[in-house]
């Protein structure tokens, strides 16, 4: 029998509720199509950043490298650690140690779900470039709290990075619909963004069957809500892509509903997978966090692992839960009763 390692890092505020919803589904699916699931938690988090002082131990990346897959809930505690410190100690480590390249996030209206716009018959891929980018981490702050104070944060586009990402998004319009939106800020940032439209040209050579076209980030950002039925495959930068995947997870009913993936293409080490949405420190411990994204993004899982039938099996069952209206409100239907309609509609 199959069987798969899956490093479980719940994390904090509702990541623990979604996490758990998850692995609830996960099981029921693997036990009905005859693979095996083991999972192991880890306890990283802004509560182990209190009690350590680290987001994860010195050699967390050594013992998650270990695993078939990690399942991830959400990270920010800013009550307690710095937003900015338990992102850079914890999910962005990950995405870069492993080489996550590309993170996928798909925008679509699950049957039964209401979202803001007319347009409903819209299905949108979202690929963001995972590891370098705007969130590269490299600058600093020099005659901090004085008058003199200067802040430098780089962005950092390598042609390796920005050529693999660009790939990966053509190659994902083979298999969609043969539509590529590559999204820059070309006329204002002339050297990186220039660069990245250059690298476009230059692939769709290889293409020639992709219909690529180049839009400034401002103009998808309307779009996406304008016509978005017009849009496939959008590939984009670290920060374009985490601005414009809010606006996708808005279009498809809110952040409840929004999946992602962290993908290593080449499979030298463990890819992750979360929902987009964050800790919601609002509703945490109340019940009542929406699992869907989460469950979503295990799904995702269990089709990079190979178990295809299994993760259209969760896709199913999500989709008929959310027909019959439950975990379509805010607030309406508890975590619980919408793992266990996922659940039932598995069975
Ligand atoms: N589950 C996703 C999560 O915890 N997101 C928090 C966050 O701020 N993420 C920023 C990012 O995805 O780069």
């Amino acid at each position: 029998m199959k069987s798969y390692s899956i490093a479980l890092i719940p994390g904090d505020g509702i990541g623990r509720d979604v996490t758990d919803a998850t692995w609830t589904v996960l099981e029921t699916v693997a036990k009905q199509s005859g693979f095996v699931l083991t999972g192991t938690e880890f306890p990283w988090s802004c509560r182990f950043f209190k009690e350590t002082g680290r987001m994860m131990p010195e050699d967390g990346i050594e013992t998650l490298h270990g695993f078939n897959a990690i399942l991830f809930g959400a990270v920010g505690w800013p009550a307690e650690v710095p937003d900015f410190v338990s992102l850079h100690g914890l999910l962005l480590p990950i995405r870069k140690a492993f080489v996550q390249y590309a993170n996928i996030r798909p925008h679509r209206l699950l049957p039964g779900v209401t979202g803001p716009l007319r347009a409903e018959n819209f299905d949108i891929l979202c690929i963001r470039e995972n590891t370098e980018g705007e969130y590269s981490g490299a600058g600093g702050r020099v005659h901090q709290g004085t008058l003199d104070e200067v802040a430098v944060e780089t962005s950092i586009f390598t042609r390796a990075g920005v050529e693999r990402i660009l790939r990966f998004g053509f190659e994902q319009a083979r298999t969609r619909r043969g539509k590529l939106a590559s999204v820059t800020k070309s006329n204002a940032q002339k050297y990186s963004m220039v660069f990245w439209d250059e690298i476009t040209r230059k692939l769709s050579a290889d293409y020639p069957d992709v219909d690529v076209t180049t839009y400034h980030v401002d103009a998808l950002a309307a779009r996406m809500i304008m016509a978005p039925q017009s849009l496939d495959v959008v590939v984009a930068s670290n920060l374009f892509g985490d601005i414009l995947t809010d606006i996708g997870a808005a279009i498809q009913g809110g952040l409840g509903y929004a999946a992602s993936a962290n993908i290593n293409p080449d499979r030298s080490a463990p890819s992750m997978f979360e929902p987009v949405h964050g800790s919601a420190p609002d509703i945490a411990h109340l019940g009542i966090a929406n699992p869907i994204a989460a469950i979503w993004s295990g799904a995702m899982m269990l089709d990079h692992l190979g178990e295809t039938a299994a993760a259209g099996r969760v896709m199913k069952a999500i989709e008929a839960t959310t027909a019959r209206g439950i975990g379509t409100t805010a607030g309406k239907d508890s975590t619980d009763a919408i793992t266990a309609a996922v659940v039932a509609a598995l069975n």
